[in-house]
Parts: C-alpha cells; structure tokens; sequence
C-alpha cells in the first residue's frame, strides 16, 4: 500500500521547506521524500518566461504536473510549494497551509534579500490569506490544516503533529 502524499503550502517565508526537511526526516524510517517545487522547476526549466514586473518566473503548470506525476504515484511526498491550485486533488490526502504573522514574515523575507516591492506583494499575501484560500477552493476543506509557524516551538510542535497523522494514517491502513 502507498503512503499518502503530503503538500505543504504557504506565502514564501513561511517555514515550508524548514519544515518539509524536518517532516521528511522524521519519517526517513517510512521512506518519505521531500519534493522542493521551485527547485525542481529550476532544475527542469519549467517556467514560460520570466516576468520583469513581478520579479518572478511564469510557471509551466502542465509541465510541472507532468513531473511531478510520476513521483506522487510511489506515495509517500511531502510536497513543498507556495502555490497549490495546480495540482491535481486527488494526490494529496492532507494539505498543510502554514500561517505566520506579519512582522515575522517581514524580517524573514528581509533576510532573503527580497526587494521591498516583493516583500510588500507576499505581505499582502499572507494578510489577504490568499494561499488558504486557494487551498480551500482546491482540495476538500476536511484535509486542509492550517498551522502558525512563528517560532521555533510551533515549528517543532507542527513536525510532530504531521508525523502523526501520517502514525495515525498507518494504523487506520492495518500498517
Ligand atoms: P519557505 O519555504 O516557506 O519560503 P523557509 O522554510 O525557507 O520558508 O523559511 C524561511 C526562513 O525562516 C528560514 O530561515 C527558516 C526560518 N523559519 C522557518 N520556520 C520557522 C519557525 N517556525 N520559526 C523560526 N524560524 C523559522
């Protein structure tokens, strides 16, 4: 039987590969991997062009599915990705949206060199919950979790409750 995939979204900055690596190695013994998007698109040059005004690249949806596909089918992905509309429903059976407070976020994509317009587009973001939303437009609401990832004790704390369900999943599957 498969172990069931896992995507974690969020505005940039949230925590999602920090806890994507984290969950992933919790669950090495199961043998989950951890799928970073955005650098797979990288890797695979799956973007349309590049888009000066947002200082972003146009992300080839088809092509990234058509990646990703072979992939998921295994089982048992945590899938990291600050956009999930694209993705079909059926892959995933539990969609984690991490959440952080605005002056966190702002430090941390301070950090990251974003310039202040960027900074500004993904603070507006988060605030709107724009993401969430999307998610919940997405995927049936019973299997989207929304989690606050501000300090280190909730990112601890959201690794652990992930690695449960996943216990949780196990046994419900006779594994
Ligand atoms: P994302 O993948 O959503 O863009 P990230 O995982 O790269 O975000 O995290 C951005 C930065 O914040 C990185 O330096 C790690 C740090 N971080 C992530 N989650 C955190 C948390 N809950 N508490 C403190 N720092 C956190």
């Amino acid at each position: 039987m498969k172990l069931p995939n896992i995507l974690i979204t969020g505005t940039p900055g949230t925590g999602k590969t920090q806890t994507s690596q984290m969950v992933t190695e919790r669950l090495s013994a199961d043998g989950y991997r951890h799928i970073n998007v955005s650098e797979l698109i990288k890797e695979h040059e799956a973007y349309e062009e590049f888009d000066e005004q947002f200082d972003t690249y146009v992300v080839d949806d088809d092509k990234v599915c058509d990646l990703l596909e072979p992939i998921l089918e295994a089982g048992g992905c945590i899938v990291d990705f600050h956009s999930c509309e694209l993705f079909p429903e059926r892959w995933f059976e539990l969609v984690i949206v991490l959440r952080v407070a605005t002056e966190v976020l702002f430090d941390r994509l301070a950090e990251r060199g974003y310039t202040e317009k960027k900074r500004t587009e993904n603070m507006e973001c988060e605030i709107m919950q724009v993401v969430l939303n999307e998610a919940q437009d997405s995927y049936d609401p019973m299997i989207v979790q929304e989690l606050t990832s501000n300090t280190v004790t909730e990112l601890e704390s959201n690794v652990d409750r992930i690695a449960q369900w996943v216990q949780a999943w196990k046994s419900n599957h006779g594994l």
